[in-house]
């Protein structure tokens, strides 16, 4: 018997529903990747433990201090260099065979779920590998780690981490993919998020509206879990798997 505090039969109404659904969309946010030993953002010892995210993760922070800025984020794409994708991760490349259409939509900027090898990811807060000139405009991948506080562009102009901060709009068409994967799927799992941030979170009752079953895997509850048909509690690198094995029977 897991040691979760899932208990057996909450898992198999999960997989039954899983086993039941053509279409599977998942939103996925820093939960999953802490047993990658990536902090979260909001919880005890997390990213913005020391900083509020209106101090660093918006435009203006970063027009007012673009080395600090840059420091926290070269600071996490050491941790993200280091990180490997878990078991949780892996579950959910498993999970696309079992399905026509599965779409990771992840909040997160780590790319842990391509590197684990999930065939369509939609990042929709971009990627911390990816950077944006801030004059000439051109982006680019810079895995440089360290990475200079702040890169300078060729131009000369400062360069950007290539993320959506607070107050600036999602990329559109990677937004539009992730409304429509939400409006076709059957199912939708939401993994590892506090469902805070808007307009990601706004997914969930989307899914809703278009008749879909949510199942929440999260290790404590959140914002959303009174709303979900089924909310495993448990951390993901433990459930995803037992859900996928009961997946395959
Ligand atoms: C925008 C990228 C408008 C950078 C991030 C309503 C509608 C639209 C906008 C708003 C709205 N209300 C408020 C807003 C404004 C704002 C917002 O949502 N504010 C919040 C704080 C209220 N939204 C925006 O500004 C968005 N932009 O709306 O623009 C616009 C439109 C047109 C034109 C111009 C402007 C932009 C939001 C994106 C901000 N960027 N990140 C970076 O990463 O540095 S947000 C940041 O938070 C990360 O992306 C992160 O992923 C995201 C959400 O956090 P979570 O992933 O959920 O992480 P958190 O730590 O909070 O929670 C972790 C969870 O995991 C917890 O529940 C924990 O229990 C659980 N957990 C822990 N361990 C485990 C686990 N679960 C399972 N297993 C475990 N082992
Ligand atoms: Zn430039």
């Amino acid at each position: 018997m897991n040691n979760l505090l899932v208990r057996e039969p909450v898992l198999q109404q999960a997989a039954a529903l899983l086993r039941s659904a053509r279409s599977l969309a998942v939103l996925t946010g820093a939960g999953i990747s802490a047993e990658s030993g990536i902090p979260t953002f909001r919880g005890a010892g997390g990213l913005w433990k020391n900083f509020r995210p209106e101090q660093l993760a918006t435009p203006e922070a970063f027009e007012s201090n673009p080395e600090l800025v840059w420091e926290w984020y070269d600071w996490r794409r050491r941790l993200i260099n280091e990180a490997k994708p878990n078991a949780g991760h892996e579950a959910l490349v498993i999970l696309e065979q079992h399905f026509s259409a599965l779409t990771v939509i992840t909040q997160n900027v780590d790319g842990l779920h391509r590197q684990a090898g999930s065939a369509s990811v939609l990042e929709v807060h971009g990627s911390i590998w990816r950077v944006r000139c801030t004059k000439c405009r051109d982006e680019w991948e810079d895995r440089r780690v360290p990475i200079p506080c702040p890169p300078r562009c060729k131009c000369g102009g400062i360069v950007r981490p290539g993320v959506v901060w607070f107050g600036e709009a999602l990329p559109m068409s990677v937004w539009h993919s992730a409304e429509c994967a939400i409006s076709q799927c059957d199912v939708m799992l939401v993994v590892g998020t506090s469902a805070i941030v808007y307009p990601a979170a706004g997914l969930v009752p989307l899914a809703r509206e278009t008749n879909a079953r949510v199942i929440e895997v999260n290790t404590e509850r959140t914002a959303m879990s009174d709303s979900v048909d089924l909310a495993l509690t448990g951390p993901a690198a433990e459930i995803l798997p037992l859900l996928v094995n009961r997946c395959a029977h």
